[in-house]
């Protein structure tokens, strides 16, 4: 009687082990499964059709600007006063202002995506390479006479230099001035 009694509660035992050890289990799976499928992945600039300029304008319904990252569009947009925010201040300048050639957004450079007016801004060039890299120039170098993005949009206004280097010499040493070659399919 004493044995069937120390065995059943044994049998208890085991049995309440056996479900902790398979509830850990299950929970430990669960967990891992959790993880996995809520991994930081990359987000829409990664994966972004860095081409696909009209795509993009469209479905914001908003006319593309020179300069501007897709991705930034959005930011493009007149307010509800018909201005535009600069990106960190958030001082607002009337939208006339953007790509105006005069630098208002001084912290930044927003105002000017196309311009060389702001030196702190990023000229975002027309045609990518399909690298998966967004191709960005400094605003500094938007019409400094020397080709920057592959397609030389940077070089928008085709201002030629004062002094032309040999087109022998330009092309061994890899850097190309106004009017550039569209070298993004290389
Ligand atoms: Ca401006
Ligand atoms: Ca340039």
């Amino acid at each position: 009687m004493q044995i069937g009694k120390k065995y059943r509660i044994g049998y208890l035992y085991r049995t309440k082990l056996k479900f902790i050890v398979l509830s850990v289990i299950l929970i430990g799976v669960f967990l891992l499964i959790y993880q996995m499928t809520s991994l930081d992945f990359p987000r829409d600039e990664e994966f972004f059709d860095y081409n696909d300029y009209s795509k993009v304008a469209k479905k914001e319904k908003h006319t593309f600007l020179k300069g501007v990252y897709p991705g930034d569009i959005i930011k493009y947009k007149p307010n509800e006063r018909g201005n535009f925010v600069c990106y960190h201040t958030r001082e607002e300048i009337d939208f006339s202002r953007v790509n105006d050639d005069y630098c208002d957004c001084i912290f930044d450079g927003s105002d000017e995506p196309g311009t060389n007016a702001c030196q702190n801004g990023r000229f975002y060039c027309d045609t990518q390479k399909n690298d998966g890299f967004p191709e960005f120039v400094p605003s500094s170098r938007v019409n400094d006479g020397i080709c920057d993005c592959c397609d030389g949009s940077d070089e928008w206004a085709k201002i030629l230099p004062p002094t032309r280097l040999d087109e022998s010499v330009q092309k061994k040493l890899g850097r190309y001035q106004t009017p550039c070659p569209n070298l993004c399919a290389k």
